[in-house]
């Protein structure tokens, strides 16, 4: 269970003997459209929510980093700055802090040794990006405690480094990019090859609505990276550095060209990316009724050609999707085998969705969904500093 930002200022105080001032947030995020485009040099349409990972720091004067984290008991790890980073056998919190510890000095900064103090409220394990979020608040913390200013997009390409190099799944830019780039009020367009974002206002009309499915991602790691891999041997075939550089009349009879496996894999890619770019017009134009056929085209591409819905997810699509019909929005949202929905919800048809839901999923596959309204909100920030 996460703690208040006063709760962590308190186990901060006695877990250290010491108060700070440094107090470092980034948060979590939801894509609206947009999935597994970004390792494919592709667009995304995400958003930051209003859940976060805080952490409380203070320069130690030791050549070594202490950390306790609060949502695992209390659980403490500590990690020499010179000597070579190993994994952590038992605690894979931990290999987020030294993932991103290693990864800073493989970039050659001199970090300082500190003492640090975590919690979020991200739901775990739910395709929220929690350890984007993680990534990018360490990110943060360690470059202000050693004076050693970074870019938020360099933040961010430092965590994937460490999710990369050290935890060991090939995810791609989106997930820290927007946890470091969010802004308040915005969904934000990346182009995952330029990093560039662009801003584009939410729909004054809509609940940003995410629903966990609660069905526990099993797999996802690997199938993760088998995807990535499929989409990689798509792009060789066609002699292209990643799917970004083909449209669809550039892959033709994608049938005649590769095994169905991996046509259908690109598909998925090549029309992600026309349906984000469209998305993000609509979006911009408040023309939702568009932006509604993106989001059905987004599941069933999901769902049929990538194959990574699963039943419980794609019940709550077509349930949400009936009550709300072209007035609002609805797709799996993340890296897939489980995790969340998103949906844009009319406001008057939120308390309904909430109702069917909990009417009818349990019944259906004996889970319970959790419904969180969301704030679009602003990415990472040093909250306060000495
Ligand atoms: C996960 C990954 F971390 C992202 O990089 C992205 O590929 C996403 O799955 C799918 O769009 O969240």
């Amino acid at each position: 269970m996460s703690l208040t930002v006063a709760e962590l200022h308190q186990l901060f105080s006695s877990h250290f003997s010491a108060t700070t001032d440094f107090h470092f947030r980034a948060p979590g995020r939801v894509n609206l459209i947009g999935e597994h485009t970004d390792y494919n040099d592709g667009f995304v349409l995400p958003c930051a929510i209003n859940f976060d990972t805080h952490v409380l720091a203070r320069k130690n004067g030791l050549n070594l980093i202490r950390v306790v984290a609060a949502d695992y008991a209390n659980q403490v790890d500590e990690i020499p700055l010179d000597q070579v980073i190993a994994h952590h056998l038992d605690y894979q919190w931990a290999n987020y802090v030294r993932g991103v510890v290693q990864s800073l000095q493989r970039q050659g900064i001199s970090l300082v040794g500190c003492d640090l103090a975590i919690s979020g409220n991200v739901p775990q394990g739910a395709g929220l990006s929690s350890s984007a979020a993680l990534e990018v608040a360490l990110g943060l913390t360690f470059t202000t405690l050693a004076e050693q200013a970074m870019s938020l997009s360099q933040i961010a390409l430092t965590g994937q480094q460490a999710e990369n190099h050290f935890v060991g799944c090939n995810s791609g830019i989106m997930d820290q990019l927007i946890s470091a780039q969010g802004q308040a009020g915005n969904a934000v367009l990346i182009d995952c090859r330029s990093l560039e974002c662009h801003a584009v206002a939410m729909p004054q009309e809509l609940s940003v609505v995410i629903i966990n499915s609660n069905v526990k991602r099993g797999l996802v790691g690997s199938e993760y990276n088998t995807r990535r891999a499929q989409c990689e041997a798509g792009a060789a075939h066609y002699g292209v550095k990643a799917l970004r550089d083909l449209d669809t009349a550039a892959i033709g009879n994608i049938f005649d060209e590769l095994d169905d496996v991996t046509a259908r894999r690109v598909r998925h890619v090549v029309t992600e990316n026309a349906r984000t770019l469209a998305a993000a017009k609509a979006l911009a134009n408040d023309d939702i009724r568009t932006l509604s056929q993106l989001m059905a085209q987004s599941h069933a591409s999901m769902r049929d050609d990538f194959e990574i819905t699963v039943a419980p997810i794609d019940y709550l699509v077509s349930l949400v999707d009936s009550i709300i019909g072209n007035r609002g929005g609805v797709r799996m949202t993340g890296g897939g085998f489980g995790g969340c929905v998103v949906a844009l919800v009319p406001h008057d048809l939120v308390a309904d969705v909430k109702a069917q839901i909990a009417a009818n999923y349990p019944e259906h596959f004996g889970l319970m969904a959790d419904v969180f309204v969301c704030q679009p909100s602003a990415g990472a920030e040093i909250v306060t500093q000495p």
